[in-house]
């Protein structure tokens, strides 16, 4: 079917398909740098903690900074839409020789990534490192005992504000900087108020750095259980939500830190209606926070369903965060990347209005139709439109495997 004739489809469920394209193509999208190398960066080298895992051993990941930035330039390009590069304090690039820890990491170690995001045109997020570091004792951050652990720390969180305003500054785009700490017990605690209210208090140092709340928005990151920590969690669910709404931040929700039946889609609107801003880590929970690869799924259209009936796309911060090291990883990039862009153009594609009046005439006779009609609607044919309009076609896999013969020959 060609667009023109999917438009006129939609046109009769009361749809103008032009308008959602309008309204997408403005939608920012905050892509993670850690899916081009398994979450590992440069400024250690140590393996993965902190309860999350990257699982596979597919060969050509990135080893520099450069190869790094030109995997995102390859990924990013086949996505379409605005965007932004999210980064971790981690991805630092600290010069030959130089003894930086993460306590004194400053803006002159990202410099290199401010230039390239400014090159594209692109804004810049940042998130503060709490894993993969020898400071990390006993699986423990900011709610520490230990002083001198958690003093290191809430300097590192410091650091990364100023680093953060930083990118705001330079790029001309607000930063979201997002919070998330590992912090937990494999078994059953004695005392659980004490690790929550260092938690707490370590929070309010970080936080007590003067920064420009126009041009950084931070974002505190709630989370169930991780695998090591699977009895106690320090920043649940309630102590994120209680911490962001007492002190005027923004609550960040991943869909992979709820109990496996829970799900964010129904949690968006109460979030929405007490807080100015939300923001979002989109991924693929498998039964457990496993951070499987965005796909064009239920919950995913779900969550953008939200957004949009909520009329919130510019309220809501958008972010992916999975990581999977057995599939191509450029591919893994592109597929979730669009698989985001994809929910947000079906929930764009949805007459909210006339369902919201077919929910309060309580006639979910005429609701369950109309829910059921979408989903044989041409929506492919305007995503394609989607795709051509942003200089895009839909086969990216053809690149991906030229690209792959490419990369085969300068990496392992
Ligand atoms: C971990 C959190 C967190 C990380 C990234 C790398 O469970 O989801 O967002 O995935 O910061
Ligand atoms: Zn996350």
């Amino acid at each position: 079917m060609s667009y023109a004739e999917a438009g006129k489809m939609y046109e009769k469920i009361g749809v103008d398909t032009e308008k959602a394209l309008e309204k997408l193509k403005n939608v920012t999208l905050s892509l993670h740098v850690w899916q081009g190398d398994d979450v590992v960066g440069f400024d250690s080298r140590e393996a993965l903690s902190g309860g999350i895992q990257t699982t596979g051993n597919y060969p050509y990941k990135a080893n520099t900074p450069e190869e790094l930035m030109k995997d995102v330039d390859f990924a990013f390009s086949r996505i379409p839409g605005k965007k932004k590069l999210n980064l971790h304090a981690s991805y630092a690039i600290i010069p030959e020789g130089e003894k930086t820890d993460r306590d004194a990491i400053a803006p002159r170690h990202f410099e290199k990534w401010v230039k390239f995001a400014k090159e594209r045109g692109w804004g810049l997020d940042f998130n503060p490192t709490f894993f993969s570091h020898p400071m990390v004792v006993n699986g423990l951050t900011l709610s520490s005992p230990d002083d001198k652990v958690r003093r290191f720390w809430i300097e590192h969180g410091k650091r990364c504000i100023e680093i953060s305003e930083y990118f705001a500054e330079e790029t001309g785009v607000p930063c979201v900087m997002n919070i998330w700490i590992p912090d937990g017990y494999k078994d059953i605690p004695a005392d659980r108020i004490g690790p929550r209210r260092r938690f707490a208090e370590s929070l309010d140092e970080i936080m007590s750095v003067p920064y420009d709340k126009s041009k950084v928005y931070v974002t505190l990151e709630s989370k169930v259980f991780g695998i090591g920590v699977e009895s106690y969690t320090v920043g649940s669910a309630e102590f994120c939500t209680s911490y962001s709404a007492t002190r005027h931040i923004t609550p960040l929700m991943d869909n992979g830190h709820y109990h496996p039946t829970e799900v964010v889609s129904d949690k968006i609107s109460s979030m929405l209606l007490f807080n100015e801003k939300l923001a979002l880590h989109v991924t693929r929970p498998v039964r457990w926070d496993s951070d499987h690869v965005v796909i064009f799924d239920d919950e995913t259209r779900e969550m953008a369903k939200e957004i949009v009936r909520c009329d919130a796309l510019d309220r809501v911060f958008i972010a992916t965060d999975f990581f999977d090291a057995s599939i191509n990883r450029l591919s893994a990039w592109i597929t979730g990347g669009r698989s985001v862009a994809k929910a947000l153009l079906y929930a764009l594609l949805e007459n909210s209005g006339d369902m919201k009046k077919m929910q309060d005439a309580h006639d979910f006779t005429s609701l369950m139709y109309a829910h059921e009609n979408l989903k044989t609607m041409p929506f492919g044919d305007v995503w394609r439109e989607y795709l051509r309009r942003e200089g895009m076609e839909e086969d990216y896999l053809t690149d991906v495997k030229e690209y792959e013969k490419e990369l085969s020959k300068s990496r392992k």
